[in-house]
């Protein structure tokens, strides 16, 4: 009871790169953060279970069993829960389209604000190799960056089926802690581009685990970041408008178990332009 009383109500939430199955996973965190927010639609934005990791060492520990049981509870008390696989748990791309306990899977998706607008949600690897080329496909222009895609896609396909690993943005761009702002930036460009040319007016992405709200002229960039390192969510409040949840330091400065709804959250919300990639 006294959990429903500090339960915050959404339209949607949005959460992604949750690694279950990874021991630097934060699933104690999430089950607190799903304990306290509800939503009538639930997207999960991809690397929500880390195959890759799991298939090198199994680890399955009781708490992200618990993330998956709060999650399919939640789809039977009536919320609808739309699962983008990432690249880590791209083996779910083979089920596009299918079912499981209540949850959709699906490639990627357009979400309807409650105000109108029209978001693409996905997980973002798509453009991995124009990130790490940014410099050159910057010089060569437009159909390079169509090429890039295609070979992003041709490459990792391959690599999947010969059983490598998928490359790690979010560890590859700290290797390069110099560059990793550049790198951050070329990424955000690149997911608003695509948001532009599928006619949308934004897009929610996740991925580089590195959570935002911004805008990139009339084209609106959210990121949800990760439950490995920050432990943030994206919230779609009933007017339409989102909200960056940084949970970890909801927890540190709020007594959330017994303050009432209203008080537990501040406004976290981060209108941050991000950097122009270089
Ligand atoms: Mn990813």
């Amino acid at each position: 009871m006294t959990d429903e009383a500090a339960t915050r109500h959404f339209r949607t939430l949005f959460i992604s790169d949750t690694h279950l199955g990874a021991k630097a996973s934060q699933a104690e965190m999430l089950i607190d953060f799903l304990r306290y927010h509800d939503a009538e639609k639930v997207y999960l934005v991809g690397d929500i279970v880390d195959g890759w990791r799991l298939k090198r060492s199994w680890n399955w520990p009781q708490s992200h069993n618990d993330v998956v049981q709060k999650l399919l509870r939640k789809a039977r008390k009536g919320s609808t829960i739309i699962y983008i696989p990432g690249n880590h748990d791209e083996f779910l791309r083979d089920f596009t389209g299918r079912h499981f306990g209540g949850v959709e899977v699906k490639l990627n998706d357009v979400h309807e604000t409650a105000d109108g607008r029209r978001f693409l949600v996905m997980h973002g690897d798509e453009f991995d190799v124009v990130v790490r080329n940014a410099r050159i496909i910057a010089y060569l222009g437009d159909w390079a960056y169509d090429a890039a895609i295609a070979i992003n896609l041709v490459f990792n396909t391959i690599r999947r089926r010969l059983g490598f690993p998928y490359w790690s943005f979010s560890s590859w761009a700290k290797l390069k802690v110099k560059n990793a702002v550049n790198f951050i930036g070329a990424f955000e460009k690149a997911l608003a581009e695509e948001a532009h040319r599928m006619g949308c007016d934004g897009v929610i992405c996740g991925h580089i685990h590195h959570a935002q709200l911004a805008e990139f002229g009339d084209v609106s960039y959210v990121n949800t970041g990760d439950w490995v390192e920050s432990c943030t969510a994206i919230a779609e409040r009933y007017d339409g408008s989102f909200e960056l949840i940084r949970w970890s330091e909801v927890v540190r400065t709020h007594d959330h178990k017994k303050a009432a709804a209203p008080r537990i959250v501040p406004e976290q919300a981060q209108i941050v332009r991000p950097t122009e990639a270089a």
